[in-house]
Formats: structure tokens, C-alpha cells, sequence
């Protein structure tokens, strides 16, 4: 698939490493400080193999509060210019908004992430035009709610459903197929049994015929799994990187880029071996 130049082969596993450029995530001096802070963590993940950078303007935790379009243009796309002129990596920008999908295509980005799966207004026309790459998740509810009780019938079945339906729409958009990436949205509007199902559902949503992105790192279910702090979520953070390589995922969105790729490297390493 090709990202704004970066020519990459998704039949292997790919690390996304993230760069938020929202305020919690920067002891904060303001933009400038933040956009150098950011640089830097851009410039160390590709040093230690992330083949991808998502940048995100808008957190999408639970409870998080709304972001202007304006702020998150600002906080966006400098960082993704920046990282366009400096750095040899796809750039992913984790946006739904029609306005950042076309001023962070204009600078350089190679991939829309949204965790909308392009529902807003305009967004399915703006990605379709920049002709970029999309990643389609799936999201039940909003990040204000999603928490609230979510029900499925079956999980797998019915995040699969709901994404074939986001691949038809955006195809009708004008979004070429060989261009869509599909995740099964981990923790958004999920209870630890969907997340799990999810997991071990994996190879099923492979056989849809996209590549899979999937982020899981840190999240809140492997607080619950294993009763650790945010920050002591490294060991199971890898656990999951590894089982989602092994169930044929072509991009895993991570906080630790240098201890995944090695993990994502064993797991090429006996893909690849010689039977
Ligand atoms: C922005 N963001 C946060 N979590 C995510 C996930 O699991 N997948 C994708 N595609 N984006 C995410």
C-alpha cells in the first residue's frame, strides 16, 4: 500500500508508534515546546523501527472533552509538516474531521485514521479526494459514552458488520479498496469479554480481506487482565502486540515501539521460516 510515498508491504507486521499531541500528553509549555517534544519522540520511535507515526490532535479516552476543528489543526498538522521534511516514515493522522483529513493530506500525511470510520459529515468525501490510505475502526458510541453498557449480539460478527458496511460506503465515496484498512477498535465501546472475543477473533476479521490495525496498548483491559497501573502495562502491552502479528495484523498502534518490533520481529522471524 502506498502511503504519501512510503511504499510499504502490509502482508508483514508494521509498528505504529503514537505521538498525542494533546495537552495531557506534553508537559506543557505550549505549542512550541510541544511540537520540539514531539519531534524528538518521533525521531527515537523511527530510529527503534516504527515504520508508521500517528499523530493525534483529539483524545478519544473515555469521558475526554471536544476539541475545536481550529485546535486541532494546530496541533496537528506543524508536526506533520515537521516530521514530513525530517524523518523517513509514513505519517498517520488520527483525526475525523473533514478539515484536518485535507490540511494534513496537503503537508504530508500518508494515512487517515479515524475513529469514526469517516461518520462525520464531509469526511468520507475529503478522505476519498486527498486518494490517500484510510484506516476504517470501529467505535460504538462516542468517547464521551462508549463505556455505558455496550451490547452485541456476537462482538466479532457485529464489528465485522459494521465495518464491511463503512467499506461499502467509503467505496461509493470514491475510496479505492486496495486502500482501506479495517480495526476492530479496542476498548471503544467494549467490555473486557468484547475485547477478548476481539483478540481471539482476530483471524476471522483477517479473512474479510483488509489489513488489520490494532491498538490495544495500555488500554484500560490490561489494567483489568492484570490489575497494573497505566504505567506498568508494558509486559501485557507486548503480549497482545504479539498475539495480534501472529493472527496476521499489519499494524499495531503502540506507546513502546523499541520492545514491540522486537516482539514483532520473533513473530516475523518464525512466519517467515522455512517448513
Ligand atoms: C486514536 N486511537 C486510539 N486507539 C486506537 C485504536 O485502537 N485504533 C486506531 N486506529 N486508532 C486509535
Amino acid at each position: 500500500m502506498n502511503f504519501a510515498g512510503h511504499e510499504l508491504d502490509l502482508s508483514q507486521s508494521h509498528v505504529m508508534g503514537i505521538v498525542n499531541m494533546t495537552p495531557d500528553s506534553f508537559s506543557d509549555g505550549g505549542n512550541y515546546n510541544r511540537l520540539d517534544a514531539a519531534l524528538v519522540r518521533a525521531e527515537s520511535f523511527v530510529r527503534d523501527g516504527a515504520t508508521f507515526i500517528d499523530i493525534g490532535g483529539e483524545s478519544t479516552r473515555p469521558g475526554a472533552a471536544d476539541v475545536s476543528v481550529q485546535e486541532e489543526l494546530d496541533r496537528v498538522c506543524p508536526l506533520v509538516e515537521a516530521i514530513r521534511e525530517r524523518l523517513d516514515v509514513a505519517i498517520s493522522v488520527d483525526t475525523s474531521q473533514p478539515e484536518v483529513i485535507r490540511e494534513s493530506a496537503a503537508r504530508g500525511a500518508g494515512l487517515i485514521n479515524d475513529v469514526r470510520a469517516l461518520q462525520l459529515d464531509g469526511a468520507l468525501e475529503a478522505a476519498a479526494e486527498t486518494g490517500l490510505p484510510v484506516c476504517l475502526m470501529h467505535m460504538k458510541g462516542q468517547p464521551r459514552s462508549m463505556q455505558a453498557q455496550p451490547h452485541y449480539d456476537n462482538v466479532v460478527a457485529d464489528v465485522s458488520a459494521f465495518l464491511m458496511d463503512r467499506v461499502a460506503e467509503a467505496k461509493a465515496a470514491g475510496v479505492r479498496g486496495e486502500n482501506i484498512i479495517l480495526d476492530p477498535g479496542f476498548g471503544f465501546g467494549k467490555t473486557l469479554e468484547h475485547n477478548l472475543q476481539l483478540l481471539a477473533g482476530l483471524g476471522q476479521m483477517n479473512a474479510l480481506g483488509y489489513p488489520l490495525l490494532v491498538g490495544m496498548s495500555r488500554k484500560t483491559m490490561l489494567g483489568d487482565i492484570t490489575g497494573r497501573e497505566v504505567s506498568e502495562r508494558l509486559p501485557a502491552s507486548l503480549a497482545v502486540a504479539t498475539i495480534s502479528a501472529m493472527s496476521g495484523s499489519a499494524i499495531i498502534r503502540v506507546h513502546d515501539v523499541s520492545e514491540t518490533v522486537d516482539a514483532v520481529k520473533v513473530v516475523t522471524a518464525l512466519r517467515n521460516v522455512a517448513q
